[in-house]
């Protein structure tokens, strides 16, 4: 399997409730090393530009302006089949259908404030990791 990147957000929940540093830590044990990580809070603009795909869809505007509603973490993932293995660490998007162990699971309150984003694509996930890092913000572990 070839080794790839994605994109994950810490999500402002998780950054509320003080998660970070278990979300982070459930990341590193499955074996996903950071590339690059950040601190950072969208504005309605750029939350709205992320998700637009979405647009038009009845969560568009709870989900743009909750993802603007403080900061939120996003990270550069890697690890061999990491689109979907992530995925799989994350859980389904609503919290009562995620497996067991899972991060959503273990962590969200429901299907809109639900921890963590993972990108859907291996495309997606390169898209995602340059909208919010730069080439020299990537820097992979020794
Ligand atoms: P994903 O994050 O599991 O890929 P998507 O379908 O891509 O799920 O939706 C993006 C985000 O929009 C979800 O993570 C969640 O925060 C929100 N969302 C999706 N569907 C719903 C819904 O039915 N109600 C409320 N929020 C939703
Ligand atoms: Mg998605």
């Amino acid at each position: 399997m070839a080794v790839e990147r994605t994109l994950a957000i810490l999500k402002p929940d998780c950054v509320r409730k003080n998660l970070i540093g278990e979300v982070i830590a459930h990341i590193q044990k499955a074996g996903f090393k950071i590339i690059a990580m950040k601190k950072t809070r969208l504005t309605n603009e750029t939350a709205g530009g992320f998700y637009a795909v979405h647009k038009g869809r009845p969560f568009y505007d709870s989900l743009v302006e909750f993802m603007s509603s403080g900061a939120c973490v996003p990270l550069a993932l890697e690890k061999e089949n990491a689109v979907a293995d992530f995925r799989t660490l994350i859980g389904a998007t609503d919290p009562k259908e995620a497996a067991p162990g899972t991060i959503r699971a273990l962590y969200a309150d429901n299907k809109g404030e639900n921890i963590v984003h993972g990108s859907d694509s291996y495309e997606n996930g390169k898209i995602e990791i340059n909208f919010f890092f730069s080439s020299q913000e990537l820097i992979q572990n020794e």
